[in-house]
């Protein structure tokens, strides 16, 4: 029964541990999905990002051709206007990963002549107070106080009764 109860704990510690790191290293989204960052196809790249919710944590990859394509983050109005001229930051090594830190959109575009006017550009806005669909109940500060008070209940106590809480706290943290 002790062993029982362990394993249970060890369960509860891995699935706080996987909603944590989902929390810290968030979802890698793949500009372009199969086509990557491109002129070719027309991609909708506004279309794009309209299926996605971007979160905080969540990377943003530009796979493209280095000899054709690049990446620059510019601001609202240089993405409207397509001006590469001064780019907040650059990249160009064809498998750019960039990791969305602050809430607010983060505009993109290629800076090669024609490109963003061809709709090479790329807008990801990170809305404010947009909670994850599948994040705990409880705020993420307050998941490590949460598990030990639960163990401690299920070892010595009910089992029956401690493992019927942990299925349902275990079915609140996925439905809630
Ligand atoms: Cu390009």
């Amino acid at each position: 029964m002790a062993m029982a109860s362990s394993s249970l704990y060890l369960f509860v510690v891995l699935i706080v541990m996987v909603i944590k790191m989902k929390i810290v290293y968030g979802d890698i989204y793949k500009v372009g999905d199969t086509a990557g960052w491109t002129t070719i196809g027309n991609i909708d790249y506004k279309q794009w990002a309209k299926t996605k919710t971007f979160r905080l944590g969540d990377i943003i990859v530009f796979e493209y051709n280095p000899e054709f394509h690049n990446v620059m983050q510019v601001t609202h109005a240089q993405f409207r206007s397509c001006n590469a001229s001064s780019p907040i930051a650059t990249h160009t090594t064809g498998n750019d990963s960039i990791t969305i830190t602050t809430r607010r959109h983060h505009f993109f575009l290629c800076g090669v002549p024609g490109h963003c006017q061809a709709g090479q550009k790329l807008d990801i806005n990170v809305r404010q107070h947009h909670s994850r669909s599948h994040s705990p109940a409880v705020p993420p500060a307050a998941v490590p106080t949460v598990s030990p008070n639960l163990a401690n209940f299920i070892t010595p106590t009910c089992p029956i009764f401690g493992s019927l809480v942990l299925r349902f706290s275990i079915l609140f943290y996925f439905f809630s």
